[in-house]
């Protein structure tokens, strides 16, 4: 991969993702913005830095676009930047944004890239709304974007802008990402042929899409070739007058901030206080909740592992945290409620007044409770039934500086193409986790050792700047590179 720093551009970063960079909060007339500190804000921070052949001038802030909150009215006049931002609001009526966010984006794209057609609801309202929604992201970059800047793309909320700004802007660069599972063919066809022709094209308006896994990037090539008839060479689709790159960068976390903090005291703290409080073995999970991470599949998997290993009674507990989300919407309210009484179940059948097997808790948590878990527990369970990558296994196994622990991963995440030294479990198969979680108990500290250490050296090595730096150099490159596959 050749080094970003080598090349050079004139222009601005613009982000455009369904979320803004910061919080927003009003008090007394005033707003305070809190940075989020996720991933991607951390990622685009490492393109603009202070040295001078750092790819964006660092005296430009950062633009992004993202859907406000907050009414226009309340953030009349408000400055709405910080050191390293400078944010865009988009404005969308509840209408539009019910039938957009609610209805296409999480009732239609996120059931069918997971797999669950049968949860996907097909309403032309969501996908008129789509449309209009995808257009007021783009009205607000038109007020934004100048010649030289650098547009990124963010998810399946925003499939349709990449082309829309295309059009208008034929010389910005454009680079798309998709954060979810593209789905095979036979799922992405369940589409009215309107609607997956407008993704598709919408997608190849950028110079580079890119996906987590190879797995997805083929199955987008067989929907570009099939919906829109475009052919690719080694994944460089030739247009009539550009050409895209279509490839796979598996998004990764920022490794040495995990790392390092195994030490900080809050983290000590939490872990020693989990370890005196807990049982003799302690497995951990945390994930949003959502019927993709398999929690019910998961607590079925430890409720057999109860059931046939009844030696591990009373000496293990499992804590696991679910983190509320989309908990307006019946379908995940419904979900709680099988996951609160599958939890009530297991307790009162297998718990007595000195042991409880499973500690639930349903809340967010703080970085130094999360790293604090991290690196007490013995086994972190990780069971999506469908995951585009997953992040959470890639923290445990960056935080385990102490290179102990055992990561029990799906093989339905995209994350388990990386890290095979893990025990691959299918979370459907109750049997398989049960095993699995006997194994982690019973494997020696050297194979541990062994396995953490594998995984860790690639986390380390493709960590989040790694990832932000390998997209943008293929953006960047895309030309050359090109000219130079033509001639071998
Ligand atoms: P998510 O579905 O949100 O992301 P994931 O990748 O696991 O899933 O990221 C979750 C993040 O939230 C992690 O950074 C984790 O630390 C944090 N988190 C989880 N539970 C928490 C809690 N209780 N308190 C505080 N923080 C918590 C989507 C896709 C994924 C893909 C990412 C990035 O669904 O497959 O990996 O985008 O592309």
């Amino acid at each position: 991969m050749k080094d970003l720093k080598q090349t050079e551009n004139s222009g601005r970063l613009i982000i455009v993702a369904y979320r803004l960079p910061f919080k927003i909060v009003r008090e007394n007339d005033q707003v305070q913005l809190f940075q989020n500190s996720g991933g991607l804000v951390s990622a685009v921070l490492s393109l603009v830095n202070e040295q001078e052949d750092s790819m964006f001038k660092s005296d430009d802030k950062i633009q992004w676009i993202g859907f406000s909150e907050n009414t226009r009215e309340e953030l009349e006049g408000q400055s709405l930047a910080n050191d390293s931002f400078q944010a865009h609001p988009v404005f969308i009526n509840d209408d539009v944004n019910e039938n957009y966010y609610e209805g296409f984006c999480n009732n239609l794209l996120w059931p069918l890239c997971h797999y669950f057609p049968s949860l996907a609801r097909f309403d032309d309202a969501y996908f008129e709304a789509y449309q209009i929604a995808n257009k007021l992201f783009f009205e607000k970059l038109d007020e934004v974007i100048q010649p030289g800047d650098v547009v990124w793309v963010q998810d399946y909320q925003l499939m349709l802008l990449p082309e829309m700004i295309r059009q208008k802007y034929p010389d910005n660069k454009i680079g798309f990402f998709f954060h979810i599972p593209f789905p095979s063919f036979e799922l992405f066809r369940m589409l009215p042929v309107k609607w997956r022709k407008a993704l598709v094209d919408g997608m190849l308006g950028a110079d580079v899409v890119g996906f987590h896994t190879n797995d997805y990037v083929e199955y987008f090539l067989k929907a570009a070739r099939l919906v829109s008839g475009y052919g690719n060479k080694l994944h460089y689709i030739n247009m009539s007058n550009r050409i895209v790159k279509v490839d796979s960068f598996p998004i990764s976390i920022d490794f040495g901030k995990f790392n390092n903090s195994y030490n900080d005291p809050e983290v000590a703290l939490a872990r020693s206080e989990a370890r005196e409080s807990l049982k003799e073995k302690i497995i951990f999970s945390v994930d949003r909740l959502d019927y993709s991470k398999g929690i019910l599949h998961r607590l079925n998997g430890f409720k057999r592992f109860l059931e046939q290993y009844p030696e591990w009674h009373e000496r293990v507990s499992f804590v696991m945290v679910v983190v509320p989300s989309r908990d307006t919407i019946e379908q995940y309210q419904n979900m709680k409620m099988d996951i609160d009484q599958t939890v009530g179940a297991i307790n009162a059948n297998f718990g007595n007044i000195y042991w409880q097997p499973i500690i639930y808790q349903y809340r967010s948590m703080s970085y130094s409770e999360l790293v604090g878990m991290y690196t007490a527990s013995d086994v972190a369970l990780i069971t999506p039934v469908r995951d585009g990558m997953n992040l959470v296994c890639k923290e445990y196994v960056a935080s385990r500086q102490d290179v102990k622990g055992i990561l029990i991963l799906s093989e339905m995440a995209g994350a388990a193409a990386e890290l095979g030294e893990a025990l691959i479990i299918n979370p459907l198969d109750n049997q398989g986790i049960a095993d699995a979680i006997e194994e982690a108990f019973k494997m020696p500290e050297k194979e541990q050792i062994k396995r953490m250490t594998a995984m860790r050296e690639r986390i380390r090595d493709y960590d989040v700047f790694a990832w932000t730096n390998d997209f943008f150099t293929q953006m960047i490159m895309l030309e050359q590179e090109h000219e130079r596959l033509k001639q071998v």
